[in-house]
């Protein structure tokens, strides 16, 4: 931590730091009248000062000093500049010095000015940087110097602390000396120290300040930009005596600290060589963490999401959330068998859903710590949105009800950037819960690493400041103050719904686990944690000492923890299977049968009234609000709409909104999120409408489907896909009933959340049995627009679907249904607006839920070909896993030489293609929409169809890329191998797309020449790109 050196050095005046002169920052007089300001010895931060004065005059002539109310008059009578002062009565009716210093003193008032502008930047100077002096770290170890570089290499490693007020030398930085301490100096209204006293002796300033700012609590805060909130802040902090509690209150703290401490030293006791990754060295997070639950509860708060890593997890499950101990303890036994799907990692994965009364507030309060992988941090968002979606279902529009509290480790706080991705969303309106608060678990380590090579900040914590978010450091050795500091926190929360960061300096007393040996690379910081006596111990003695517990009481609170710890252990042992549905996050009440099962299996159709889609496509063609001027392009848009409601047919804006609509009508809330959603990247969309002439102004038409709708909620994101994409699966968890989608702004762009797609959203259920119904728009398609604004990269997305390429399911009935059951996710790749219509409308009304990736186009967007009819929207319609082909090909199967099967947008280039080679007759092209789960029945019916036709799959992504490595095997294995597939595609590449328009349409007309190239595939000629 940080280099502890004394206050003589760290709190000198910046200026001085630097080995400059003082300066000194000339601030405008705001409201002293023109005499006053003009007076010439109050230049410079005299003028803050005497503002001050002058304000507590015009109050009261009687609250300033007699010289001060002399002054002022003159001045106010316009008496000229240098003529306003007048000297002093004698020094022995001055209030604010002390006596036995008047005597010797001759009266000067630009002295005492000085000096007490001198005690108000000493006052600041705490304020701003004790927290570089508190006594924060319990090993009194050092690697920071905050003066020098952030990690300062020329810091010794141990320190020696010395008490501020005896290095008066300190005070000559700001022109006061030994013989000031006495004297007694008016208190600025920006400090709390005084309590009832508005003027201290100096001595006694100091010592008040470093009570406030330099012991075990480090407050950094003064970069908060607003007046209020810091005032606030000093208030909590400064007032003298607020660290006291009432010895119930410390009981209480005692308990709980037994019960950390015991509980970790139960599972090593019992599982010595088992990892838990223990809490050891920070044992004060139980009663943090319950301290800011029990706090938040009393100020209304029902519900708390939480989301944290591995240390501590297991206490944290068992002491803060109450999962019976047995459930714990069986985990450690290999012999458990599962009960159902599930990675069975429970322990340090699993997440927890809890409804119980608050011993405290006495009211009930629902805990749920989230499911994560073990990737760090990236759970953050995912929490986030799942308090949003709480909230938004609640109401909770101030986030009184339902709270997040994040757990951080210190090289992972300051190391990943979905952090700072997630702290970013912390203010947005649609993205806000209105406040988290988040806890650092400090040991000063990561792993192997020490924070001198895991951080170029001085504090892990230092991410917080982009969000003014306080931050308070604090000695995890010293329980009252981490009491102290979680209460602080979680009233913050709820006076200003901000987040706040608590950052427990502690130690870990062990190895990265408990099996790793840290002495290898920690040698001394090691030989200081083995000196380190336990935090229980201590506090315990001084409670014993403090007369709050007898030692005897104390002893008899650990033996009846242990014995619960020893009971539980013994029913443990009678639990023989493991039910991975008790480790739920969040349950969807009702949404499946008791036994988890869905309520049936199969899906209505997805088709809808021709009335509805008339009344949906009226409304996304107007606008419903009066005197409402929008953009005259806009106007052009709208009444195309309309002309397509007339003629009866979608693009694809229009499906969408017939999906979306219908939904919402049905009380389905709907959010769509993402870059520039509300417009549409390509701007297509246009789901909010602007009034060209007030700012401001907006409406969203969706939102005037009929009155009983569900809300429609569309928001353009911050520009991070991490965060943004998380945040949107933590909301879709929440609830079944909703269709939550979040739309990139190119395809290319998801792989910056590709965590979240490969740790949550392909293998979330698998993992978890936690179904999830996300929807993922990425816009996708060859264009010539280069390498990076080309490919969704479908290759990643199909190479993580758990259908086996090479068995051909038994093709029942309902093997469409059954297929959508088992998979992990559905890949999908529309070609017209009605199918992507019904496959967003599919994923509410189908009785379970499945992630959806829907590639979406860009040029289709308007192409005059790519509309649907009303008629394929209608009641009785469905998706259309697989579109035959539906020209002269179908009507005359056995003419057919080809059958061509390909996905989204080369399909249009392909019939484009046919027809100028007139070939309708003997080339068959056939649509996969639904890429996953493969429709293997429908694929048989189509390649039976065509018996006399050879095989080829056609797309216009790489060879290594798109869907062919997917697609071709799964083909062999539905016609039972008997013909080989042949590609017609590009060449196999290392980037998706070339960036020269020209090469572009080279490679596309090649592909459509070997498509179409009967002779292409000859054994004898042929070139080894196409091989089967
Ligand atoms: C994203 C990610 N990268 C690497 C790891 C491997 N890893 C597991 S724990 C750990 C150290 C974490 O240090 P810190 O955040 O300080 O937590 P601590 O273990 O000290 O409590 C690392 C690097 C991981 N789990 N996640
Ligand atoms: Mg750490």
């Amino acid at each position: 931590m940080h280099r502890f050196t004394t206050t003589v050095l760290k709190l000198r005046p910046l200026a001085a730091a630097q080995n400059l002169p003082p300066t000194r920052t000339v601030h405008p007089a705001r409201w002293l009248n023109a005499s006053v300001v003009a007076e010439p010895f109050l230049n410079g931060t005299s003028s803050n000062y005497v503002e001050e004065m002058y304000m507590a005059w015009l109050e009261n002539p009687k609250n300033v000093h007699k010289s001060w109310d002399v002054f002022f008059r003159n001045a106010n009578a316009g008496v000229p500049p240098g003529s306003a002062y007048q000297s002093p009565q004698p020094l022995g009716a001055y209030p604010l010095v002390s006596p036995a210093v008047h005597s010797v003193l001759q009266p000067n008032m630009e002295k005492v000015v000085e000096d007490h502008l001198a005690v108000h930047s000493l006052i600041r100077e705490y304020q701003v940087r004790g927290h570089h002096v508190a006594k924060l770290d319990p090993l009194e170890i050092s690697c920071v110097d905050f003066d020098d570089a952030p990690n300062g290499g020329n810091s010794s490693f141990y320190s020696v602390f010395s008490s501020r007020c005896e290095q008066m030398l300190c005070l000559g930085y700001y022109g006061l000396a030994e013989r000031d301490l006495d004297k007694v100096f008016r208190l600025p209204k920006t400090t709390f120290i005084g309590g009832d006293d508005s003027a201290l002796p100096l001595r006694e300033i100091i010592r008040r300040l470093e009570m406030a700012y330099c012991q075990h609590i480090g407050v950094e805060f003064m970069f908060i930009n607003d007046l209020e909130q810091c005032q606030w802040i000093r208030q909590k902090f400064e007032t003298p005596g607020v660290l006291q509690f009432a010895h119930e209150e410390k009981r209480t703290l005692l308990a709980r600290m037994i019960r950390s401490t015991r509980f970790e030293e139960f599972l090593q006791r019992k599982w010595s060589s088992e990892k838990r990754f223990g809490l050891e060295g920070c044992e004060s997070l139980i009663p943090a963490l319950k301290t800011i639950i029990d706090k938040s509860s009393e100020s209304g708060v029902e519900s708390v999401i939480l989301g944290m890593p591995h240390r501590g997890r297991l206490n944290v499950l068992a002491n803060v959330i109450r999962k019976e101990l047995e459930q714990i303890f069986c985990q450690f036994e290999s012999k458990l068998e599962a009960a159902d799907e599930g990675s069975g990692d429970v322990k340090y994965h699993l997440g927890m859903y809890h409804r119980r009364m608050n011993r405290v507030s006495d009211k009930a309060i629902t805990l749920s710590l989230m499911a994560n992988p073990s990737h760090l941090e990236a759970v953050d968002p995912v929490v986030q949105g799942k308090t949003k979606a709480e909230q938004f279902y609640l109401g909770d529009t101030e986030g009184q009800k339902v709270m997040s509290i994040l757990l951080h480790g210190d090289a992972a706080f300051a190391g990943q950037g979905i952090v700072y991705e997630t702290f970013h969303l912390a203010d947005l309106p649609s993205y806000t819960t209105h406040g988290t608060i988040h806890v650092v678990v400090n040991n000063q380590i990561g792993f192997t690493t020490d924070p001198r090579m895991a951080r170029s900040s001085p504090y892990p914590t230092d991410v917080a400041r982009v969000v003014n978010a306080p931050i308070f450091h604090v000695n995890a050795d010293d329980p009252e103050a981490v009491m102290y500091v979680c209460n602080v926190a979680a009233e913050w929360r709820s006076t200003f719904h901000k987040d706040v960061v608590v950052d427990l300096v502690c130690y870990r007393r062990n190895g990265h686990n408990e099996i790793d040996e840290p002495m290898f690379t920690q040698p001394l910081m090691y030989k200081q944690i083995k000196k380190q006596k336990g935090v229980l111990q201590k506090f315990a003695e001084k409670m014993i000492s403090e007369g709050v517990v007898t030692r005897q009481r104390y002893e008899e609170e650990i033996s009846k923890y242990d014995r619960i710890c020893e009971e539980a252990y013994i029913r443990s042992k009678d639990e023989k299977i493991m039910h991975i549905k008790h480790w739920l996050d969040s349950p969807w009440p009702g949404f499946f049968t008791l036994d988890g099962q869905p309520r049936s299996m199969t899906c209505p159709p997805t088709g809808i009234s021709e009335d509805l889609l008339v009344h949906i496509g009226t409304i996304a063609a107007s606008v419903p609000e009066q005197d409402f001027t929008i953009h005259g392009g806009l106007t052009r848009i709208l009444r195309g709409r309309a002309t397509m409601v007339d003629q009866r047919v979608c693009d694809w804006a229009l499906g969408e909104y017939m999906a979306f609509g219908s939904l919402l009508k049905d009380g389905v809330h709907v959010r769509l999120s993402g870059q520039d959603v509300e417009r549409g990247t390509f701007s297509h969309r246009h789901h909010v409408l602007h009034d060209q002439n007030v700012d401001k102004r907006t409406c969203i038409p969706m939102n005037y489907i009929c009155p009983d709708q569900a809300p429609y909620t569309v928001c353009n994101s911050s520009l991070s896909e991490y965060g943004v994409l998380g945040f949107e699966l933590g909301f879709a968890m929440a609830s079944p009933n909703a269709l939550v989608l979040w739309e990139a702004q190119f395809g290319d762009f998801h792989n910056t959340a590709q965590c979240i797609i490969d740790q949550f959203i392909s293998s979330g259920q698998t993992k978890w049995v936690r179904q999830n119904g996300i929807v993922l728009l990425l816009p996708h398609g060859m264009e010539g627009m280069g390498p990076e604004h080309s490919s969704a990269r479908p290759e990643r997305f199909l190479q993580m679907c758990n259908d086996d390429p090479d068995v051909l399911p038994m093709l029942t009935e309902d093997f469409a249904a059954q297929q959508l059951y088992d998979c992990n996710w559905i890949v999908v790749n529309c070609s017209n607006p009605a199918n992507y219509f019904h496959v967003l409308r599919r994923q509410i009304l189908q009785p379970y839920r499945k992630p959806l990736i829907v590639f979406t186009p860009k040029s289709l967007l308007r192409h005059p070909e790519a509309k649907s009819s009303f008629d394929d929207m209608l009641p009785g319609t469905n998706f259309l896993r697989v579109i035959p082909d539906n020209g002269l090909a179908a009507s005359n199967v056995d003419n057919v030489k080809r059958l061509i099967f390909c996905s989204g947008k080369i399909y249009y280039e392909l019939i484009r293609e046919r027809k100028n080679r007139g070939m309708d007759q003997e080339v068959a092209v056939v649509r996969l929409e639904q890429l996953s789960p493969f429709p293997f029945d429908l694929v048989k019916t189509e390649s039976d169809r065509y018996a006399n036709a050879d095989l080829v799959w056609c797309q216009e992504e790489h060879k290594n890329q798109g869907y062919y490595d997917y697609v071709k095997p799964r083909i062999r294995t539905t016609i039972q191998r008997s013909k080989p597939v042949w590609y017609a595609g590009r060449e196999p590449a290392s980037a998706p797309a070339t960036g020269n328009k020209r090469t572009h349409l080279l490679e596309l007309q090649r592909l459509l020449d070997t498509a179409f190239d009967l002779k292409a595939f000859d054994l004898e000629t042929m070139k080894p790109p196409h091989g089967f």
